[in-house]
């Protein structure tokens, strides 16, 4: 099979499986980006190069799905200190088929731990572009976007990286953060709630904060803070009217 078919089958299944996004980088230019410190209730570590995951990887597919409604936000405590989403549930499903649909065709595919950084490769592989509060944005759906990626050997075509500036004058989802975790492009992991629900806080203004913009849907489950997404001209109407109803 020749590279572009290869290429579209990809994209073919990924919008079969309800897919919103799809591009493609080459694992050398991916290894180019910066190294960044990645912070998380349950990691921390430097992200890592695409080929110290797979040595001879060639391209890495990124693929990524729409979030319609804050049910897509939800953060489930399965113990202590574990946290699943089931919101990016769809992503590993794709991932799945993605990794046999290479398979077939004579490559191999991995989904790569967390260290491996999925916006600067998204921006990379053409999806979209860095929005002001840190997350990657396009036109069609704004910040209600889930990204995966694939690596594999095979040599596929890549995409024109994303150059457009989506963001221009707007600084809506800086100003509108209620815990000021936000600077233009740059998130203060520390200070975002989506954070702070997970690892805690003594700081009681902040945890006055996880009161009201983090709702405890159960006992275990949390609708994380939406409201930078929420904030962006970007984001949908239908989106938009899917909030969780308080009381
Ligand atoms: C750790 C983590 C978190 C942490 C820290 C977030 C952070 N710092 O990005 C916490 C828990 C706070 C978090 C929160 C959320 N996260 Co999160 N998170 C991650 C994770 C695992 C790693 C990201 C990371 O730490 N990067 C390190 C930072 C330093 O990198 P960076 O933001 O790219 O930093 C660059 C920019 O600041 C840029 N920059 C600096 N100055 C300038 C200037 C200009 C002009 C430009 C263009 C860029 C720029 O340069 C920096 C270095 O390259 C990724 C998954 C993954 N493996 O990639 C998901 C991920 C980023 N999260 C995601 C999401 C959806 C969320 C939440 C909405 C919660 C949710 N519902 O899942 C919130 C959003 C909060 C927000 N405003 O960003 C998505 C983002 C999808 C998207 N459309 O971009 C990802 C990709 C997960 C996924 N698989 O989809 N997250
Ligand atoms: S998710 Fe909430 S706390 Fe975190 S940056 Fe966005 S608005 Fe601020
Ligand atoms: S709210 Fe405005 S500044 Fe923030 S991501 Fe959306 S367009 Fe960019």
């Amino acid at each position: 099979m020749s590279k572009t078919t290869l290429r579209k089958k990809l994209e073919i299944m990924i919008v079969k499986h309800g897919g919103a996004v799809f591009g493609i980088a080459s694992a050398e230019d991916a290894d180019k980006i910066k190294r960044v410190r990645m912070v998380e209730a349950e990691f921390e570590g430097w992200s890592e190069k695409v080929t110290s995951v797979m040595p001879d990887a060639k391209s890495v597919v990124v693929f990524g799905i729409q979030t319609f409604d804050d049910a897509d936000e939800l953060s489930v405590r399965r113990s202590e200190c574990e946290w699943t989403y089931p919101g990016y549930a769809p992503l590993a499903q794709i991932a799945r088929d993605m990794i046999d649909v290479l398979r077939e065709e004579g490559y191999k595919g991995v989904v790569p731990p967390e260290s491996i950084p999925r916006k600067p490769i998204a921006v990379l592989a053409g999806i979209g572009a860095y929005g002001k509060n840190s997350m990657v944005l396009t036109e069609e759906y704004g910040l209600s976007l889930r990204l995966e990626v694939v690596i594999t050997d095979a040599p596929l075509k890549k995409d024109s990286p994303f150059e457009k500036d989506l963001c221009a004058d707007c600084d809506r989802c800086v100003r509108s953060c209620p815990t000021r975790a936000l600077e233009p492009y740059v998130l203060d992991v520390n200070r975002c709630l989506v954070h702070i629900t997970e690892a805690g806080t003594s700081d009681a203004e902040l945890n006055k904060m996880v009161d009201r913009y983090a709702h405890l849907l159960t006992p275990n489950t949390i609708v994380m803070c939406t409201i930078c997404q929420m904030a962006c001209p970007y984001t949908s109407k239908e989106r938009l009217e899917n909030r969780i109803r308080i009381k």
